[in-house]
C-alpha cells in the first residue's frame, strides 16, 4: 500500500506577509526566486527508503493551486511543466479543460483541497502486483511523489487545517510591496511551527541556499516544520 501523502506549502511573502496584488505577484519578476520555485517543485528525490516499491511508473511531484492562482500563471507556462497540476474550484463545470504539450497531464480539477489529496492518494493506491497485473492501465499514470500547495491565500488556509500539511517553504522577501492578499500565519511566532536548520532546508530541497538580491529586492529561503 502507498505511504500517506504529506503536503508542503510553498510561497514567497513580504515582511507583512503579503503574497499577492491585483491577481498577480506584488514584486517585479524575480528570476532567481521563480527559478527556485520551479526547481524545488519539480525535483523528485531519489528513492532511498523502499527500493522494493519500484514499479516502473514515472514519479512526479504535484502542484495544488486555487483557480485564481491558475489564472495568474501565464498561459504559456500552464499546466506547470513536469508536474501534475491540480486546480481547486467550486465551479469545476466552468473550468476549461485542456491538455497541452509537455504537461504531465491535466490539470485535474477538484472541489476542495481535501478532494485533491483524496484523488492523489487514489492515484498511488494500488501498487502494481507481482504479475504486473494492472500495469497496462496504470503504466501511463504517474506515481505522485511530493505534493506542493502553491496558493493562493484561500488554498493555503484550507491546507493549513489539514494534518497532512507538515512543511512550509517560505521565501522571505525583505522589501515591502503593496499587497491585497496575505498569508495568515506568522510562522516565527506560532508554536505549531518550527524553523528548520539551513541543512534541513538544503536536504529537503536539494538546493544550496543563500540570501539573494535581485532588482534591489533582497530575499532569503526558509523552511518550517509542523511540531504539533
Ligand atoms: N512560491 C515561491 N517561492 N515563489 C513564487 O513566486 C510562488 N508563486 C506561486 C506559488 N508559490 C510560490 C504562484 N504563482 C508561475 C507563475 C506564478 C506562480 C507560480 C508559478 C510560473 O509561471 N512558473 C513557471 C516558471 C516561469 C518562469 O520561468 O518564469 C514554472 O514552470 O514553475
Amino acid at each position: 500500500s502507498a505511504p500517506p501523502l504529506s503536503l508542503t506549502l510553498i510561497l514567497a511573502a513580504t515582511p507583512s506577509l503579503g503574497i499577492g496584488k491585483a491577481g498577480t505577484l506584488p514584486w517585479p519578476q524575480l528570476r532567481k526566486e521563480m527559478g527556485y520555485f520551479k526547481r524545488v517543485t519539480m525535483r523528485v528525490p531519489p528513492r532511498t527508503d523502499a527500493p522494493e516499491r519500484e514499479n516502473g511508473r514515472k514519479r512526479v511531484n504535484t502542484v495544488v493551486m486555487g483557480r485564481k492562482t491558475w489564472d495568474s500563471i501565464p498561459e504559456r507556462f500552464r499546466p506547470l511543466e513536469g508536474r501534475l497540476n491540480v486546480v481547486v474550484t467550486r465551479k469545476p463545470e466552468a473550468f476549461p479543460s485542456a491538455k497541452k504539450k509537455g504537461a504531465v497531464e491535466g490539470p485535474i480539477v477538484v472541489g476542495s483541497v481535501t478532494e485533491a489529496v483524496e484523488r492523489l492518494q487514489a492515484l498511488n493506491a494500488q501498487a502494481v502486483n507481482a504479475d504486473g497485473e494492472g500495469e497496462e492501465d496504470r503504466q501511463g499514470q504517474p506515481e505522485v511523489e511530493r505534493v506542493f500547495v502553491i496558493g493562493g491565500a484561500t488554498i493555503y488556509d484550507a491546507a493549513l487545517k489539514l494534518s497532512q500539511t507538515d512543511r512550509v517553504l517560505l521565501t522571505k522577501i525583505e522589501n515591502e510591496f503593496e499587497c491585497d492578499t496575505f498569508f495568515s500565519v506568522e510562522l516565527d511566532k506560532d508554536e505549531t511551527w518550527k524553523r528548520s536548520s539551513r541543512e534541513g532546508l538544503e536536504e529537503f530541497t536539494g538546493e544550496k541556499v543563500e540570501a539573494v538580491e535581485e532588482k534591489g529586492v533582497r530575499f532569503e529561503f526558509g523552511m518550517y516544520e509542523r511540531v504539533k
